[in-house]
């Protein structure tokens, strides 16, 4: 195949971007590595059956108030009100397996929730790197990594998640890239690549992060490749792609419809 003709894949720096970039791109990989989709990825490895993102802290405390496990996230901090948040501590140890809960975070589920009309949205961090990638590279098609960023500013550790993505990506020689968005990202992602923690130790979020001491959070957010799970958007709820499956098949034998996924 002429290289002018492979699928493309390009980062968005921010979700007030987004619409910028959007155009001609099916599939949407959301990133917000600190913390919000690092969590969801280790919920979903750990059996956590699906997970509804929401926009609002009312949204999720209506789920709450109906008996779903809710959980909520602003500036960092636990919502008033929940038990749960956004680290991924509190998805490790299987007490929410078989479980479908209810998230809203500062910035993640913002992007999640722009991202929601596209054919197929996934979820990447650092802790899926190289399986996020090669999902990519099998899927084939035009593909936006969108930077959740912190409250629609740039930040340093999502542009360099999607920059290592991109350079995976392209080793396959299967895709082209061409965005300023893209060539900066590889570029900071090289740079970090010796050592993410010194090159991230100065950015804003972390040092959000660490006010709130919340260092071992950003260790274990920084950690490339210990997960493999690829969160997938099916109906609004994210899910593994086994689950999908499952869905689908029953959805076909006209068995089960979305709704009977959620068990709270
Ligand atoms: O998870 C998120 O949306 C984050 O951007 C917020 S936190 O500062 O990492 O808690």
């Amino acid at each position: 195949m002429n290289p002018e003709e492979f699928p493309r894949i390009e980062a968005c720096f921010s979700p007030s971007d987004f619409h910028k970039y959007e155009e001609g791109f099916e599939i949407v990989v959301v990133i917000d590595v600190l913390r919000a989709t690092s969590a969801i990825c280790t919920a979903i490895e750990n059996g956590v059956k699906g997970i509804i993102p929401v926009s609002t802290v009312k949204e999720a405390r209506d789920y709450l108030n109906k008996g779903y496990v809710a959980a909520a996230e602003r500036d960092g901090k636990i919502v008033e009100g929940f038990t749960l948040g956004n680290s991924p501590y509190s998805y490790m140890d299987g007490k929410l397996k078989g479980k479908t809960l209810v998230l809203t975070t500062t910035n993640g589920t913002k992007a999640i929730k722009i991202a929601e009309h596209k054919k197929t949205v996934v979820i990447g961090s650092l802790n899926n790197l190289d399986a996020i990638t090669a999902w990519i590279v099998d899927r084939g098609e035009n593909t936006l990594l969108l930077a959740s960023g912190w409250k629609d500013k740039f930040n340093l550790e999502d542009t360099i998640c999607a920059g290592a993505i991109i350079d995976g990506v392209l080793q396959s020689k299967t895709f082209r890239s061409n965005e300023d968005c893209s060539i900066a990202a590889r570029f900071l992602s090289k740079s970090a690549r010796e050592n993410q923690f010194a090159l991230l130790k100065s950015s804003s979020h972390r040092r959000r992060l660490q006010k709130l001491d919340l260092n071992t959070d950003v260790k274990y957010c920084l950690t490339p490749n210990n997960l493999s799970a690829i969160p997938i958007l099916k109906d609004g709820i994210l899910m593994s792609q086994e689950n999908v499956d499952k869905v689908v098949k029953a959805e076909n034998s006209g068995k089960l419809d979305g709704e009977k996924m959620v068990e709270t």
